[in-house]
């Protein structure tokens, strides 16, 4: 045994972080993504014990730490009034400036976390939480001793929108898959969930207008599985998951291509008035809403108007990729309708970046999508773009030629590609202020279980992350493969898989 621990020391030589295991805090060294500053207090050392409490002025945040370590503990942990003395606070001043900005301070006597907003608290407990000893996140009771290393953070994103997708139409997905995902999102400060809903394979979400859509579009699933579909309270119970964690869902009804599952749902939409066969295989481009029938606009305003009415967040997303099947001309009028009837729900369009072959909105965003680093149409749409480019972004993407999941078309993408480039700078020609954030897609044609999720985003999905929130002057590889090194114990002990790429030290 002590044999082994040695060779174990000897091979990952990472200082302070391997002797966590032997009661050291974790350092800050270990933060993904990398803040803004962060300067440890040499030899200082917060501990919680059977007497720390919190107090919080924005209740979720405070709720969620006590509850983790109530649940890890075993101490009370009690939710207090008024700042303690020697204790943990969340408070709504003296935060530098910034909507989700934080400022965390580890002393001798107390740990507290300053924002300008419950997003800031929440941004900044997850901070605290990467410092906690990895056996904070179990389930059960650990033995301590709980320490925290001393020091302050100061932090704030680089960008306001940091995304992930997860495709639940080519593989249906439960409420609480979907909800094991959004904590694991939350945990790299990844604040928008984007839900891919309908797709050929399959329609995912109850439209009381439209019910075969979910009870027929929605019965299957690529091979040929029973499908599944989310009622519009699961979707409220997924909302309000994500609200919690300062994560805003992105529903996506994608159009006017990807739509098999619509079309054969209701004879009426289509054409030539005869539906189609429900389809379980993976080809793209060959579905397309019936954009000269008056029908397919009243159909769009009733889908968008209940999914409008369920949604809090400012986005919606109406897809627009790959319309194979859609004339040119006629993609252009379907896609300028679409977005205005969006707008009439008050909401803001996002669309794949072939929305820009119709007339964007000034407020219509684009989601980059291609494989290139050269695109003059989006480059010079005067439109904000959140760039998901396949070959970095795509989650689904295999990480080399043996990766039993996933897909190639884009490339294999291993760790270091997918955190090797700047969304800033990324598609030549597009002015960096125009860019919203970056978005992780997670396309599921060959992914079925919440294993398969976790196998392909971890560990790529922490690297986009880092490229949303952290200053790109912090951009280091090698630094950055120490941090991720880090984050394995702590999915160990959350029970998420993930990809042991050699390409990184696991602790
Ligand atoms: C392309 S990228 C698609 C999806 C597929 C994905 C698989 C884009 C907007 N559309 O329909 O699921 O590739 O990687």
């Amino acid at each position: 045994m002590k044999a082994i621990l040695a060779l174990l020391l000897a091979l990952y030589p990472l200082g302070g972080v391997a002797e966590a295991a032997a009661a050291a805090p974790l350092p800050f060294s270990s933060i993904v993504p990398v803040p803004v500053t962060a300067t440890p207090a040499a030899g200082v050392t917060y501990e919680i014990t059977a007497a720390t409490t919190i107090y919080s002025e924005a209740p979720g945040a405070g709720d969620q730490l006590a509850q983790l370590l109530r649940r890890s503990t075993g101490y009370p942990v009690a939710i207090v009034t008024s700042p303690p003395a020697s204790g943990i606070s969340l408070l709504l001043s003296g935060a530098p400036a910034g909507a989700e900005a934080y400022q965390l301070d580890v002393t001798a006597s107390s740990i507290v976390v300053r924002g300008n907003s419950a997003a800031g608290l929440f941004n900044g407990v997850q901070t605290l939480r990467q410092l906690l000893p990895y056996a904070a996140d179990s389930q059960t009771v650990q033995p301590g001793p709980w320490l925290v290393a001393g020091g302050r953070v100061v932090d704030q994103p680089r960008y306001a929108y940091r995304g992930a997708m997860l495709d639940v139409a080519r593989h249906f997905f439960s409420v609480d898959t979907v909800r094991a995902y959004i904590d694991q999102i939350a945990l790299y400060k990844i604040n928008y969930l984007h839900l891919h809903l309908s797709d050929d394979q399959g329609w995912r979400i109850v439209v009381d207008s439209w019910p075969r859509l979910a009870t027929y579009g929605g019965s299957t699933a690529v091979g040929g599985g029973p499908g599944g579909y989310y009622t519009k309270a699961d979707y409220q119970a997924i909302v309000a998951h994500a609200a919690a964690r300062n994560v805003t869902i992105v529903p996506e009804i994608d159009m006017p291509g990807h739509t098999n599952a619509a079309l054969a749902s209701y004879a009426e939409l289509n054409c030539n008035g005869v539906a189609p066969p429900l389809y379980t295989g993976t080809d793209v481009g060959f579905s397309s809403l019936c954009t000269a029938k008056e029908l397919t606009y009243t159909f769009v305003d009733q889908v968008i108007g209940e999914l409008a009415a369920i949604t809090p967040g400012p986005y919606l997303h109406i897809g627009g990729d790959e319309a194979a099947s859609t004339l040119p001309a006629d993609y252009a009028t379907f896609v300028n309708r679409a977005q205005q009837i969006v707008a009439a729900h008050g909401k803001t369009v996002v669309g794949w970046h072939d929305v820009v072959n119709a007339t964007p909105l000034p407020s219509t965003v684009a989601q980059y999508w291609g494989t290139t680093q050269r695109n003059t149409a989006v480059a010079n749409a005067g439109r904000k773009v959140i760039m998901s480019p396949a070959s970095k972004a795509y989650l689904d993407m295999k990480y080399n030629r043996r990766t039993p999941l996933g897909q190639t078309w884009a490339g294999t993408i291993e760790v270091k590609d997918a955190y090797g480039w700047d969304p800033g700078a990324y598609l030549t020609g597009l002015p960096s202020g125009q860019v919203l954030g970056v978005e992780a897609p997670l396309w599921t044609e060959t992914l079925r279980t919440a294993n398969d999720l976790e196998y392909m985003a971890f560990p790529r999905l922490p690297a986009i992350a880092e490229l949303g929130w952290s200053p790109y002057a912090t951009h280091n590889w090698t630094a950055f493969r120490g941090r991720l090194g880090a984050q394995s114990p702590r999915w160990r002990v959350m029970g998420v898989d993930f990809y042991p790429s050699t390409q990184v030290t696991w602790l």
